[in-house]
């Protein structure tokens, strides 16, 4: 695979909320392709999707759809990739899985470029694709930890309904349409698909993102929590976390609560630190109102900031408002930008 220059690609969940990003993403970025497989499970598999003007049948992915492939682009759920990444990795392929099956595994890099790319350079067949909260959340945690150090951070965020997926897009489609027509709502996915109450989301606020764990935290916490901690390199940094999902359908917004290392700071250097840095666009000037949305960050590869304030009582506390769109940086772009950067570090091969 060393000397390639184009690269025969899997998309496992191709028909999914992410996989649908991955695939117009590698043909947007012109990625170095030279056969795609898309892959889902049986229900989808004959569905027609095209790529690059050519007609591509989905196949129900299995073991032996991994010969010849030499990156595999997974978000078909964690038992899916728990199942098929190691068989993709026994075919000699390079797995980048959005799932959180693999990301606290020990040897297993769980990269965001702007803030650890060279933990690529020591994969083992998987690289793991961080959170969509923590992805946006670390790349503008890097610049201020590299300038003026991190000793705690607390999040609260404000997700769109498109991180559960395409089924629970169109239950705030239906409910939003019942809700309006007078109609009692019916909820039968979100918060969790699965879990033993269903809420709806049209005109509401929920405080569950996945399952709930013994602490009382969700999961969704807990990802960005530990997976904060690994990315950023800082085992012993205090992460707290409150996860919100909001009636709107694309982009994650987050009130980060940080307290820097060094001693007087202001909010100009935080805007120095913040502006220009790798992935990040600053969007913050009180005086005409400007600062990022869900909707101005949709459809971008950039992390937005922007409300940067001084806390009123804590030294060295500063409040931030991060915005993007949790399927491009969040998901999808994250995940090309990972292949990218293997290929041009020539790290694809071990
Ligand atoms: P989705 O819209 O529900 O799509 C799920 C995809 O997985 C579909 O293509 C589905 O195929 C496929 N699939 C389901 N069961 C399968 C099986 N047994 N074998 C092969 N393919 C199967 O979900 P999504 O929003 O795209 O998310 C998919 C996964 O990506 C999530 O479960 C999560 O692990 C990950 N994700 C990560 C982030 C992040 O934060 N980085 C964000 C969102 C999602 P069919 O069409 O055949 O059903
Ligand atoms: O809810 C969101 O906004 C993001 C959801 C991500 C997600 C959804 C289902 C399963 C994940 C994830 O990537 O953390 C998983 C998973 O645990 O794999």
């Amino acid at each position: 695979m060393a000397n390639k220059t184009v690269y025969n690609v899997a998309v496992v969940g191709a028909t999914g909320a992410v996989g649908e990003k991955i695939i117009q993403i590698l043909q947007d970025k012109k990625f170095p392709i030279d056969k795609i497989k898309l892959l889902s499970s049986k229900r989808s598999a004959g569905k027609k999707i095209m790529f690059h003007n050519q007609e591509i049948t989905v196949e129900e992915a299995t073991p032996e759809s991994f010969a010849g492939v030499d990156i595999a682009l997974f978000s078909a759920g964690g038992s899916v990739s728990k199942k098929l990444a190691p068989e993709a990795v026994k075919h000699g392929a390079v797995v980048i899985d959005n799932t959180s099956a693999f990301r606290m595994t020990e040897g297993v890099p769980l990269v965001v470029p702007e803030v650890n790319e060279i933990d690529l350079k020591s994969h083992n067949g998987i690289i793991a694709n961080p959170n969509c909260s923590t992805i946006q959340m670390v790349a503008a945690l890097k610049p201020i930890q590299e300038a003026y150090g991190l000793n705690r951070v607390i999040v609260s965020t404000y997700q769109a309904v498109s991180g559960s997926g395409i089924e629970a897009c169109n239950e705030l489609e239906n409910q939003s349409k019942q809700y309006l027509d007078n109609q009692e709502m019916t909820a039968e996915i979100l918060p969790v698909k699965g879990d033993k109450n269903h809420y709806p989301i049209a005109f509401n606020a929920l405080p569950q993102i996945d399952v709930f764990q013994d602490n009382g935290y969700t999961f969704e916490e807990m990802k960005m929590i530990n997976e904060t901690k690994k990315i950023m390199h800082a085992p012993e940094l205090p992460v707290a976390a409150t996860c919100v999902r909001l009636p709107f359908f694309t982009s994650h917004a987050e009130s980060v609560y940080v307290e820097v290392d060094k001693a007087d700071v202001t909010v100009a250097d935080l805007w120095k630190a913040l502006d220009g840095a790798d992935g990040v666009v600053l969007e913050d000037d009180p005086s005409t109102q400007t600062y990022p949305t869900p909707l101005s960050a949709s459809n971008k590869e950039e992390v937005f900031v922007g409300r940067v304030r001084k806390d009123l009582d804590t030294a060295n506390g500063f409040h931030l408002w991060v915005v993007s769109d949790n399927l491009m940086k969040g998901a999808a772009w994250n995940t090309v930008q990972i292949a990218e950067r293997l290929i041009q570090n020539n790290w694809l091969v071990k």
